[in-house]
């Protein structure tokens, strides 16, 4: 039976998973709270892949007043030995009295085992309590686990007019700088970003996360680059995190040479008519543990990705301001006909940072 005071002490646990937000990958973020009787013994939060999990930590912390105790868990306690131990044998070893788990680890090597080793040492589990916020917290790790795909989630700076840049190609900057400080926010939060070659021609942007304090694990920065044209001194090469050039079949040997010298490991991927086939880079770089992406995409990428139905989160900031005739819309998409067949998203949420909107979209769901 699970109750209000299970939900509060849950949504401690909950913020302290929040605290791997920028860093766990590519593990899911988990925090874990060790209650005995109305005094909280333990907290742990997973921050590091191939450090301790949650409850280790929150167990370590609470050391014997754990007996007797409840443990709240943001996700299944693990059944598997990977990087550390079975964690639901450690809450069987350290004599808790019950278990509040937030939702079940799709990981197919855990899958439901842990609960299942919990309560077959008697131990009552509590399913379900503060799932929503547990999922809403790791998109990507579940998407990957469930679909065999990373969570896809395309920025965009736009005018109120919903163009990204002037006929010239001038775009910068739109936004102000409270708004472009919180792009660095998504950009440290993911995985991997990604952008088409065209904008590195164009930016040759650095793709790496700046904030103020250094990270501990840098995302991953993909291009799309069916030529291989990403020049070999293109500042992204200097920037911390790791460079993947997704290319098409035909690129020679030269260009591939010089490439991964500048520090590039490529990704060879088939064609979808005359672009790289982009189930086939999802499903790849699910395969090398991408989960959550941040795509900077320009027109022609943001257009092939919903064309495709393959974003999962748009998140947009809007410019109060006009760019006119002759700019570059923010996507080419359609001409519909009718209303109906317009693609409609729904509003997840909004903030005003400074003068700028930030409007968080998902697809609609039908
Ligand atoms: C837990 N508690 O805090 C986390 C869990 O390679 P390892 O050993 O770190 O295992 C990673 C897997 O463990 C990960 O894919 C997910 O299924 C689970 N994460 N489990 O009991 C935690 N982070
Ligand atoms: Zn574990």
């Amino acid at each position: 039976m699970l109750t209000e005071r299970d939900a509060s002490f849950m949504g401690a646990a909950l913020d302290l998973a929040r605290q791997g937000l920028y860093s766990t990958h590519p593990n899911p973020r988990v925090g874990a709270l060790v209650v005995q009787g109305e005094n909280i013994v333990g907290r742990g939060a997973h921050l590091f892949a191939g450090e301790a999990h949650a409850e280790v930590i929150a167990l370590a912390e609470a050391g014997a007043t754990a007996r007797g105790a409840t443990v709240y868990v943001t996700l299944e306690p693990c059944s598997h030995q990977g990087r550390t131990g079975p964690c639901a044998d450690a809450l069987i070893d350290a004599g808790v009295a019950r278990v509040v788990v937030a939702m079940q680890d799709p990981n197919p090597l855990v899958a439901g085992q842990g609960i299942a080793r919990l309560r077959a040492a008697g131990i009552p589990v509590d399913l379900g309590c503060g799932e929503a916020e547990s999922r809403a917290l790791n998109p990507g790790f579940l998407q990957r686990m469930e679909k065999g795909r990373p969570w896809i989630r395309l920025k965009q700076a736009i005018s109120l007019d919903g163009a990204v840049a002037l006929g010239n190609g001038q775009s910068q900057w739109l936004t102000g700088t409270l708004a472009r400080a919180d792009v660095q926010k998504e950009r440290a939060r993911v995985s991997a970003i990604m952008v088409g070659v065209g904008t590195v021609l164009a930016d040759n942007p650095r793709l790496a996360p700046r904030l103020e304090v250094p990270l501990r694990r840098y995302p991953v920065k993909v291009v799309l680059d069916t030529q291989l044209r990403t020049p070999a001194d293109a500042a992204l090469f200097a920037s911390p995190g790791t460079v993947w050039l997704a290319h098409g079949p035909e690129v020679s040997a030269v260009k591939r040479r010089t490439l991964q010298k500048a520090g590039a490991e490529l990704l060879a991927l088939p064609l979808d008519g005359v672009r790289l086939d982009l189930r086939a880079l999802l499903q790849l770089l699910a395969g090398k543990q991408i989960n959550e992406v941040l795509v900077e995409a320009g027109p022609t990428l943001a257009s092939a990705l919903l064309r495709a139905d393959l974003v999962d989160e748009w998140l947009v900031y809007v410019a109060p301001m006009l760019l006119g005739q002759g700019a570059r819309a923010v996507v080419q998409l359609g001409p519909f006909a009718r209303l109906a067949e317009a693609p409609r998203w729904q509003s997840r949420g909004f903030e005003l940072l400074d003068n700028d909107l930030k409007w968080t979209l998902r697809p609609q769901e039908n």
